[in-house]
């Protein structure tokens, strides 16, 4: 069977909806036929500013989030980064085989440490896509499931791979990006040009999976939607609408065309009172699963060990390769 990895951040006390419907989402259906490799990046939340208890919850929280989304530990291993430590030795092997040129060329950390600053900014956060593409390699995945967002760092983690295999020894498998069209790139519901994101949303322009439901549907009903009134799909000229319609097909499962066709003239209002509707009935029992994993924490706390143990077998294996290959001697 391929091999599927991904990973996701415990920076929010809860994944949004462009994190499942972007990525999550993917992951669960994947692991039917695949061999699925799936952590939670808690190495990569701490490139900024954090509180370490908060950090802890958030950790687990993400595991619970995952199981109740139907990640199966008994298909997947699902694991938390900082419990494999290959992923950091082979972040430094690969810190050394990239250019400060080619670091400097990636666009996500322009645009996460434009607010405060280049020289505020972490130097973690700064190499962050090469800890990403060890995080990749060390699992010789076929495919990683992520949003769009992430392309150029899966194009840096080939760039690197390729490198590496031709200066030693063919060693990392190429990994192809799966990233699907309809999802991977979910909109701010107040500012539908830009992606929906954690750090760079307001309040109201994403639907956070654990929140109060009521909640949710309220930020729907007030989407931001565009000038003009008919329902149709258009990115470019309708991109407010197109992201409702967008949510409201990938979560009922009703095609994009159907759904025009439902809403031929009606209101904008309809549409968001109707996928107000489709969230809470989505987002409701998600939580209380999350909720009830939660109050089991011996239970999550059992899942992610399982987890790291299979992975750790598999990053263990590939970093004894890497580091014979680079000249380190080997203990005895
Ligand atoms: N708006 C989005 N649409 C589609 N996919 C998205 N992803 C994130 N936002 C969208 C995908 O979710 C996965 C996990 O993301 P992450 O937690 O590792 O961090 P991120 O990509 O940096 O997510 P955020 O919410 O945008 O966080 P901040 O604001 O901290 O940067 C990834 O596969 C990502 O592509």
């Amino acid at each position: 069977r391929p091999r599927v990895l991904s990973g996701i951040q415990p920076t929010a006390d809860s994944f949004h909806f462009g994190n499942y419907l972007g990525a999550t989402r993917q992951w669960v259906d994947l692991q039917r036929d695949h061999q699925p490799f799936f952590f939670i990046a808690d190495l990569h939340a701490i490139t900024v500013e954090h509180d370490p208890k908060v950090l802890r919850e958030r950790t687990l929280r993400a595991a619970a989030q995952l199981l109740a989304m139907g990640i199966d530990p008994a298909r997947s291993a699902i694991f938390v980064q900082s419990h494999v430590p290959e992923h950091a030795q082979l972040a430094w092997v690969l810190n050394c085989l990239t250019g400060f040129g080619e670091a400097r060329r990636m666009t996500q950390f322009k645009d996460k440490s434009a607010k405060g600053g280049e020289g505020a900014a972490s130097v973690g956060l700064f190499t962050y896509p090469i800890l990403q593409a060890a995080d990749i390699l060390l699992y010789r995945p076929h495919y990683v499931p992520v949003g769009e967002d992430q392309r150029q760092h899966l194009e840096l983690t080939r760039d690197l791979a390729q490198r590496f295999n031709s200066r030693y020894k063919k060693t990392f498998r190429l990994p192809e990006p799966y990233i699907l069209k309809a999802t991977g790139k979910i909109a701010d519901l107040q500012d539908p040009t830009k992606k929906m994101s954690k750090s760079g949303s307001a309040p109201n322009g994403i639907i956070e999976m654990l929140d109060d439901p009521a909640r949710s549907a309220k930020k729907i009903r007030s989407a931001v939607t565009d000038s003009g009134t008919d329902i149709r799909f258009d990115p470019e000229g309708k991109p407010g609408v197109s992201n409702l319609l967008t949510i409201y097909s990938s979560l009922t499962g009703e095609s994009i065309p159907a759904l025009e066709e439902q809403y031929a003239g009606r209101m904008y209002g309809d549409l968001k009172k109707d996928l107000a509707d489709v969230v809470v009935g989505f987002v409701t029992p998600f939580r209380d699963r999350t909720l009830e994993l939660l109050d089991n924490q011996d239970h999550l706390l059992q899942v992610l060990a399982q987890g790291a143990e299979t992975a750790g077998s598999v990053a263990e294996s590939t970093l004894r390769d890497v580091y014979q290959r680079i000249g380190f001697v080997a203990p005895v």
